[in-house]
């Protein structure tokens, strides 16, 4: 009876602090591209900390909830990353965790980055406990989402989702990378909410460690284009202010 006991919540134990990874963005010479999830729909029972690992560089992605019938536009009520720019190849690799808190339905997301076209209309989207049969399969969400014209949604979500839920933004932020708009507002105030259609007006908070007072003006100079090529620029879409 107490054995039995025992082993019921080390079971549950175990499944509860379940940790899955997923990587978003990849470089451009990985097999599908830069505009990807890797892997890009997975399984996770309730309590899986699902890990988003920011490690494509340079890049400049989000993790961004939707749904099966509108891939491209974020979820009323769904969770957002948020975004964040990496020059180059970060260490520590910036990360986010999302908890599965309802694993009875499909979990559908996007990235809403447009430049230099719609990451989301390239098939940059992903799904948790998509069904594997029928027609809500992650190939039918995918092929809606690269069939999608116009620019995908802006808005921003929170850190709390629909069927899964985020407590911290992405972090660490080291050297030569930037976060934007992220959903907490714990970078510099989302005030003057227009949905950002990628202006450069969007606040932003870099890994700068010498200087804490770092506006978004002069990370952006920090970001310059001595980084990076006007070539590469352009193929990921980044913009220098
Ligand atoms: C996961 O959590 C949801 C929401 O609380 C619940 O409806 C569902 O039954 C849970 N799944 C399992 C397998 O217990
Ligand atoms: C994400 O979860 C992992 C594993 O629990 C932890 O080591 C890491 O610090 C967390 N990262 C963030 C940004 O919360
Ligand atoms: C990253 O994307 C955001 C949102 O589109 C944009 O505001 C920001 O300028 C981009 N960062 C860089 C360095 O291109
Ligand atoms: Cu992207």
């Amino acid at each position: 009876m107490i054995f039995t006991a025992g082993l019921t919540a080390l079971a549950f134990a175990s499944a509860a602090s379940a940790q899955m990874t997923i990587q978003v963005g990849a470089e451009s010479s990985s097999q599908g591209g830069i505009f990807q999830y890797i892997p890009n729909s997975i399984s996770a029972p309730n309590g899986t900390v699902v890990t988003f690992q920011f490690s494509g560089a340079p890049g400049n992605h989000t993790v961004t909830q939707s749904s099966f019938a509108d891939p491209c536009n974020p979820l009323a009520g769904g969770f957002d990353s948020g975004w964040i720019f990496l020059s180059a190849a970060a260490t520590p690799v910036p990360e986010w965790n999302l908890t599965i808190t309802d694993d009875t339905k499909p979990i559908w997301f996007y990235c809403k980055q447009l430049a230099p076209s719609p990451h989301c209309s390239a098939g940059m989207v992903g799904a948790i406990n998509a069904p594997t049969t029928g027609t809500n399969t992650f190939d039918a969400f995918q092929k809606a989402a690269v069939a999608f014209k116009g620019n995908s949604g802006q808005g921003v979500g929170a850190l709390v989702g629909v069927g899964a839920s985020a407590s911290a933004d992405i972090g660490p932020v080291p050297s030569g990378a930037t976060l934007y708009g992220t959903p907490s507002g714990s970078a510099a105030s989302p005030t003057a909410t227009s949905p950002s259609t990628g202006s450069g007006t969007t606040s932003s908070k870099s890994g700068t460690t010498t200087s804490p007072t770092t506006s978004p003006t002069s990370s952006a100079s920090s970001l310059g284009a001595s980084f990076l090529s006007a070539a590469v620029a352009a193929i990921l879409g980044i913009s220098f202010a």
